[in-house]
């Protein structure tokens, strides 16, 4: 195997491994070729990635090009991990990414502004999130595509405008528009799995914006009654910079993703870019993100932080923590 694969190179590996469509097949090869470090142990992976790539191109009738032809809602995860953002017209959406990335984002003060999906991507600490901005719902309609969307995302940010006394309606008409399609918000803490019906439990938290205005307090204390058992809710107001910090941070743990900094034998972590595995992954999951050998032929692993003492020989079914870092022996 060819040496110095990025994590982002293996990133985009996974994408390409969990494809079904071969539009997606084909955007994930093409970012691997992208990503491929350039050198003589890459030749022959180079080449094999090409052939691959002009197989998928022709064999499906597919014309070159036809991957930029895609719907605007089928975005490639990037990154830890897809927090999508939904809700009403002018709840706020676009104003909380504008603050998060460094994305120009149109935020304005009319209604439907936003019309296609973006994705931007947010920095945490040595992180990236992804974040998607999204049209606006309605309580007459989700569109099906945003569904999709939604139905593949790590996590759902639920946008409400806390100034607005109809918030409860806009919470109990979109989860139960979200429903009707099999897609069940759950609160970002909840252990429920997807049903085996096809319905998905999308994590999820309840962000209210317009906490500035003073018709807000109140209706956060109605929210809060109301659905305390069901969501978190995280007050912001867009525009204060210390509410959009916190706002950061509680993305990042409603994600439930940890990052794990790969050692290589006598070599030293690159802390710079982490892999993101969900919570509660085990040694075995990482070793599988590294590559299914890996998993295979796993003899034993060093862990540096959750372990007992540093560097501590651990099983494949060890529990890893968010910043371990992980030597594996094959
Ligand atoms: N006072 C105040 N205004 C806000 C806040 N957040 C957003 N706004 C304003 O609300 C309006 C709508 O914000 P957007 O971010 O464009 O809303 P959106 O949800 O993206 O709207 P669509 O794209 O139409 O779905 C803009 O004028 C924002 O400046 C907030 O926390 N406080
Ligand atoms: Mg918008």
């Amino acid at each position: 195997m060819p040496a110095n694969l990025t994590p982002q190179y293996r990133e985009a590996e996974q994408r390409f491994r969990e494809a079904r469509s071969s539009e997606d097949k084909i955007a994930a090869l093409e970012e691997m070729i992208r990503l491929l470090p350039k050198h003589k142990g890459t030749d022959h992976l180079f080449a094999d990635l090409k052939r691959r790539l002009s197989k998928l191109r022709s064999g499906k009738g597919q014309k070159k090009g036809s991957a930029r032809q895609r719907s605007p809602y089928h975005i490639l995860p990037s990154g830890a991990g897809q927090a999508v953002l939904i809700g009403l017209p002018n709840a706020g959406k676009s104003a909380i990414v504008a603050a998060l990335t460094s994305k120009a984002v149109e935020v304005a003060p009319y209604p439907f502004t936003t019309r296609v999906p973006l994705p931007a991507m947010m920095p945490y600490e040595n992180a990236q999130v992804e974040l998607i901005d999204t049209p606006p719902v309605t309580l007459a309609e989700v569109d099906p595509e945003l569904v999709a969307l939604l139905r593949r995302a790590r996590l759902c940010l639920l946008v409400l405008d806390l100034s607005d006394d109809t918030l409860l309606e806009a919470v109990d008409g979109i989860t139960a528009r979200l429903e009707a399609r099999r897609t069940r918000l759950m609160h970002h803490c909840s252990e429920e799995v997807d049903g085996e019906d096809g319905s998905v439990a999308l994590r999820t938290l309840l962000v209210g914006t317009h906490a500035d205005v003073a018709a807000a307090r109140e209706n956060l204390e109605l929210l809060r009654e109301l659905v305390a058992e069901r969501f978190a809710i995280h007050p912001v107001n867009t525009l204060a910079p210390e509410d959009m910090e916190a706002l950061r941070k509680a993305i990042w743990e409603a994600l439930a993703v940890i990052r794990i900094y790969s050692q290589p034998h006598g070599k030293k972590a690159d802390r710079t870019s982490p892999f993101y595995l969900p919570r509660g992954a085990t040694v075995l999951d990482f070793a599988a993100r590294l590559h299914q050998d890996f998993a295979e032929n796993l003899k034993s692993a060093r862990v540096w932080g959750s372990a007992l003492y540093h560097g501590q020989h651990v099983k494949a079914d060890h529990r890893l923590q968010d910043e371990d870092v992980v030597e594996l022996n094959t």
